[in-house]
């Protein structure tokens, strides 16, 4: 499908921002030319106790061993936090808003400090110490940030476990990394409705033996059952302690967080981020991809227990000295006006929140973002999974007035922080392409055999080099990083995700090389597939996936949802099928249509592929484990009604 809109860096964010085309050139060339040098210098972005001599030590091959600032020493909380006082002790470091729109905090840089030593001082009185692993399954609070920033301030290490992930998945992470206190909440709030954590929590433990300290944060007042001499309330125990609590001075390479994500194969792995590294890069690429300004309110929409809400809502943010806005709520609720009334209240002026969360505002059309003025906005961004054209135009056009540059930010768990993405004021935007690579990152596209492909191409997306935010091994099993990353294609990292490249050297992410279809000898991506569709305006959402088929090898399956007023009618499945045809070509052309009212995401918004492969290719008596979905009820309708 072609697109022929360029979205040009317009000449007064240019003037104004900290990268032009100009300076973004010569990073990237000093950051492929001399990295020791180049990451010398960003190092001092940050306090270090003592600072790095040795920059970087790493290799992709055989061990694989990543090393960044080794010999330096520093503390992550000290750098979102302490280093702040002098200058902006009174400046709000986190604007808070409720589920409840009449809910909200502001916290400044010194109330948090207080705040962050607090815990820590109640997590070391439940006899924590560096190097131990500490579960956090909260809300989105305050008090979750406040957890993050007091583990790393003793040097425990964090396990973040988002609060929808049910009993089981929070018991298998507590068991992998061996924790021995859990931070939760009585109850969360999403949407008007609670969440029980606590009372998840206890199911949880019944098969957690290591587990020894249980702290409750209240958040909703709601009644839950205090077990004698492991749970503690949260606000008793920190009325005991006092707010000062000296910084644990850690080794760059000492691991900061575990946070657990699903591969393609096997259980959830830990991926395991240390210190220095992910700290430069955090800091780094927040300041820089957002364009961010000193005094600007900066909202990032993700929750704490995904890798973005870790990297931009709180070390990134906080180590820049950011006002930094956590939401607890939903895009829809109570109505679908939500995000852009947030915007309007707390003058929010940089918004990064996911294409899934775009399109299914979409559907309800222009008027509720219109009720807002969101003249305060000034850079857009967005990350998770590909942004169709359509979806990133409306982003443009009506969220941002046309006046608003979008960050199309690619990157994973893995990675720490954003890899690929336009710079506000330096890089021309294609809708749907997240463009060019950071300084430092060296993309790379290889193919099936592992030959690197120069020029307009695709294929595999593999990064040639290390960068300083790359995870460090995967917790207790560095055999499978190895295995997982590093063995498809020898002394590369490889992303798991397909991508194109073309004329102007711009990247095209196609999505997760497993969901690749290989129809008749070609290759398609069910992101083209579901881009086209979504582009048709009786089309809400859609989902591709291949599945067998006698004489092409695999046929393309799609799910789709119609927007509210339309009816699924046969002459409309034909409609689509010709639709598809024509944007892409006969090739996508899908073989099977099937209506949804609903597709099967996970509680972030990715669809959950490997279900709707297995009811596309009628395996439905063994669809696996569902109950990671926002919504497991929908699988049932869609087996109930699969295409013929
Ligand atoms: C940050 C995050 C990583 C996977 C990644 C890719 C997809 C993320 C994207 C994108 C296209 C973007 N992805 N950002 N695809 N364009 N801008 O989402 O981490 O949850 O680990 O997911 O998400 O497929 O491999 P994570």
């Amino acid at each position: 499908m072609s697109h022929p809109e360029l979205v040009k860096v317009k000449p007064d964010i240019a003037a104004n921002a900290l990268i032009n085309r100009q300076k973004y050139d010569d990073m990237a060339r000093r950051a492929s030319t001399g990295p020791d040098a180049f990451w010398a210098a960003e190092a001092k972005r940050l306090d270090w106790i003592k600072p790095p001599t040795k920059i970087k030590n790493t290799s992709f091959s055989g061990a694989v061993s990543i090393k960044w600032f080794e010999d330096g020493v520093l503390n992550a909380s000290a750098n979102c936090l302490d280093r702040h006082l002098a200058a902006r002790g009174d400046q709000v470091a986190i604007i808070w808003e409720g589920d409840d729109p009449n809910d909200q905090k502001h916290v400044t840089y010194r109330q948090l400090h207080a705040e962050v030593c607090r815990m820590a001082n109640v997590l070391k009185s439940l006899g924590a110490k560096k190097g131990d692993r500490i579960t956090i399954y909260l809300p989105m609070i305050v008090e979750a940030a406040v957890a993050l920033l007091a583990c790393a301030r003793i040097g425990a290490v964090h396990s973040v476990v988002f609060g929808g992930f049910s009993p089981d998945s929070l018991a298998n992470r507590i068991q992998d990394c061996d924790s021995s206190i859990l931070i939760t909440a009585d109850e969360g709030r999403r949407g008007g409705r609670k969440v029980p954590l606590k009372a998840n929590a206890d199911a949880a433990l019944k098969s957690c033996p290591m587990m020894k300290s249980v702290l409750v944060v209240r958040a909703t007042g709601g009644d839950v059952p205090m077990q004698a001499g492991r749970d503690h309330w949260y606000h008793e125990a920190a009325a005991q302690v006092s707010a000062d609590c000296a910084p644990e001075p850690m080794g760059a390479e000492d691991p900061l967080f575990i946070l657990y994500t699903s591969g393609s194969t096997g259980k959830p792995k830990g991926v395991l981020h240390t210190t220095g590294g992910y700290m430069v890069w955090a800091s780094f690429t927040h300041e820089y991809v957002f364009d961010y300004h000193p005094g600007e309110i900066y909202w990032c929409t993700a929750d704490v227990g995904w890798v973005t809400g870790h990297t931009y809502i709180v070390y990134g943010p906080l180590a820049n000295g950011a006002t930094t806005l956590m939401f607890e709520g939903i895009p829809n609720y109570p109505d679908s006006s939500r995000f852009w009334q947030v915007v309007d209240k707390h003058k929010v002026n940089i918004f990064y929140t996911a294409p899934t969360a775009i399109r299914a505002l979409m559907r309800d059309g222009e008027a509720p973002v219109k009720r807002a003025s969101r003249a305060s906005l000034r850079v857009l961004g967005t990350v998770g999974e590909p942004i169709n054209p359509e979806a990133w135009l409306w982003y443009y056009r009506v969220v941002g007035d046309e006046r608003c540059p979008i960050v199309d930010t690619w990157w994973q768990t893995e990675t720490g922080g954003i890899m690929i993405t336009a710079l506000p004021g330096a890089i021309d935007q294609k809708p749907g392409s997240a463009t060019l690579p950071l300084p430092g990152v060296q993309p790379v596209i290889v193919d099936g055999e592992g030959h690197v492909l120069e020029g307009p191409t695709e294929g595999n997306l593999c990064i040639a080099d290390s960068w300083p935010g790359m995870m460090r091994t995967v917790f207790g099993d560095h055999e499978r990083f190895v295995q997982t990353y590093f063995s498809t294609f020898k002394g590369y990292y490889f992303s798991g995700d397909g991508a194109r490249r073309d004329e102007d050297g711009y990247y095209w992410i196609t999505g997760r090389v497993d969901d690749v279809i290989n129809v008749s000898g070609h290759r398609m991506g069910t992101a083209e597939v579901e881009s086209a569709l979504v582009a048709h305006p009786k089309v809400a959402e859609a989902a591709v996936v291949g599945f067998p088929h006698d004489i092409k090898g695999q046929g393309i399956y799609a799910y789709v949802t119609l927007i509210a007023s339309e009816e699924p009618t046969e002459a409309l499945r034909r409609e689509l099928v010709a639709w598809v045809r024509k944007e892409i070509g006969p090739i996508a052309a899908p073989d099977a249509i099937q209506w949804a009212p609903g597709l099967p995401k996970t509680r972030s918004g990715k669809i959950m592929r490997r279900i709707l492969r297995k009811i596309a290719a009628n395996e439905t008596s063994n669809l696996g484990d569902t109950s990671t979905l926002a919504d497991p009820g929908v699988v049932d309708d869609l087996v109930a009604n699969r295409a013929a």
